[in-house]
Parts: structure tokens; sequence; C-alpha cells
């Protein structure tokens, strides 16, 4: 259970900080499809910089989900233009180069490359590397690189921060949450949030679309393993008769997880092309992490996945047969 940060993460903020203070213009760039833990570290801080009068960026990879339209200054999020000055290239919540997409080829353009994250399959690509496998989010290292700097926590920082560390945990749920974690929630309160604001955008705003595509989904159960693995497969065909999109898929792996015998949750979602993605959640005792490693893919032990070139039906048989070792 973590309690502290290790001397040698402490070493590498103070080094990013230094870097920071100094830099002339810093980019932070978001990854594809990001969460709530990427853009609430992204805009938080993001705007503790701005406070320190720094020429501040904030890069999308990709579109940001309307879930997450609530944050304080998600409009600062734009493209970059292609041409702008990288003297510090911040990445967040990325385990490796490619998670950022399109604004990969950023990284080479760059003075220096700042690599924030809590993924235990991070390669490390940065010049400075803040990594920490035992944060719950990458949140937590925003926060404390932010109290690091002496900056004071506004309603807005930590309202970017709480989303963050909330997404991640599960609301304070998941394993990964230690007493730190609760530690920072606290600061964050006292920070004077709207916790209840936070909460309801976050965890009670699911669209009517969204719930139709729910009960369409979990009508197409399939239980494995003494209904110890759930299946659930989202194809393009799925989404047409909810009228729904992708988008609309969040929450249904978390969902599985809930019901009672199952230990591992599995989401396929089906996009164009034979292109599979596959979510993962375990529940007590199986590392997910593991299972998508071998699919080359990455994550934590609890919450992991992967993309694959493959149907829907050979990828669920694949998938079976690894899990078979595990469960
Ligand atoms: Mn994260």
């Amino acid at each position: 259970m973590k309690t502290k940060m290790t001397e040698a993460i402490e070493k590498q903020i103070n080094l990013a900080i230094e870097q920071m203070l100094n830099s002339k213009n810093i980019y932070i760039v978001s990854h594809v499809q990001p969460d709530g833990d990427n853009l609430g570290s992204i805009l938080s801080l993001g705007q503790a910089l701005k406070s320190k009068n720094l020429d501040v960026f904030m890069l999308k990879s990709d579109e940001i989900p309307n879930d997450f339209m609530f944050l304080p200054g998600i409009e600062y999020m734009m493209d970059y233009d292609g041409l702008g000055y990288v003297d510090v290239l911040i990445v967040l919540d990325s385990g490796d180069e490619n998670r950022i997409g399109k604004n990969k080829e950023i990284l080479g353009k760059a003075n220096l490359v700042i690599n924030i994250d809590h993924h235990i399959s991070n390669t490390y690509f940065g010049d400075i590397n803040i990594v920490d496998k035992d944060a719950s989010s990458t949140g937590e290292l925003v926060f404390e690189i932010i109290k690091s700097m002496g900056i004071e926590i506004s309603k807005e920082i930590g309202t970017c921060l709480y989303t963050a560390i909330s997404s991640d945990t599960g609301s304070f749920m998941y394993d990964n949450t230690s007493a730190r974690t609760h530690e920072i929630a606290a600061e964050l309160l006292k920070s004077n949030i709207d916790k209840s604001y936070i909460n309801i955008n976050l965890y009670q705003n699911r669209s009517l679309e969204r719930t139709k595509l729910f009960i369409t989904a979990l009508n197409s159960l399939e239980l494995y393993y003494n209904d110890k693995v759930a299946i659930v497969a989202i194809t393009q065909e799925l989404l047409e008769k909810s009228n729904a999109t992708m988008e609309d898929t969040e929450g249904i792996v978390s969902f599985l997880r809930e019901i009672s015998p199952v230990e591992v949750a599995i989401i396929l979602k089906e996009f164009h092309g034979e292109n599979i993605k596959v979510s993962m959640r375990s529940k007590k005792y199986v590392d997910v992490a593991k299972i998508s490693s071998y699919f080359s893919g990455g994550g934590h032990v609890r919450a992991a996945g992967f993309t694959v070139n493959s149907t829907v039906g050979k990828i669920k048989a694949s998938l079976l047969e690894q899990l078979k070792d595990y469960i």
C-alpha cells in the first residue's frame, strides 16, 4: 500500500519542475481516447503552470468525449498547428509513445520530453520520467508536482484533479486506492471544489441513448467458466440499432464486473475493418495486465486492454483459451 513517494520519483519531480519553470513554452499532450485521468491531469497541470506565467499549450490527440466537457479549462484543448516551437513536451497517463497518436511526431521536435504516468507497462520514453506504478492515477502524481511547486490548489485545479483521481479509482473503490489517495482527496475537498457537481457529471449523467445501448448490450451477455468470465461484444450493427456511438459503451465493462460471480469482465468493441478493441476488468485475483500483454496490450492488474486485427469470434476464443490458466 502506497504511503509516500520514493526518493527516486521525488528527484524526477524536482528535475521536471526546474525544467518547466525555465522553459519558454510547454506543450501538454493528451492520449488517444482521453479519459478522466488524462484530461483532468492535463488541465490541472496546465492551469497550474499558467498561474506561474508560463506559456502553456494543451493539445488533443483525439476528440474530447462529451462526458468531460464540464471540466474547467477544457476550452483550452487545441490541435497542434504543426509549427510551434516545442521547448518542453509533457506526456501524461501514457504507457508509450504510440498512445499520443497523431501527435507522436512532436516527440522528435521537443527539446525535452517529460513522461508522467502510473502504468506498470510504461516504457520510460521521456528524458524525465515520473512513473509510479503504485500511484492510483496520473492525477495523483500531478497533485504532488503542483504541491511541490508551491502552487495553491484553486477550485479549477482541484476540480480537474478530483476528476482524474476519482475516474481512475472508480470513485475511490478500486484496489489502487491508497491512504495517500484519500489524503490527496481530502486536500482537494478543502480547496472548495463542488464534489457533488463533479460526481453528478461523472456518474449520474448517462444519456438515454447510452442507457438503451446498455440494455441491448446486456441482452447479448455471455458467461463462461462457471459464470466467472462475462463477455459482451459491441458490433457496429448493435450500435446502429441503438442509435449510439462507441463512446456510449463507457461503463459497460465495469457494470459486468459488478455481477456477483464474475471475476473477469470483458468488452469487445468492433471498429471498422476487423479492428477489435478489448477492455478487461478483474475483481479479486486475475491479473488482466498479464493477459493483455500476451496480446501486446498494456494496463493495470485490475484494468487492462489491447487492440487486435481479428474477428469477434476469433478473439473471444483465444481470450478464453488464455483465461483458462487464470480462472
Ligand atoms: Mn490513468
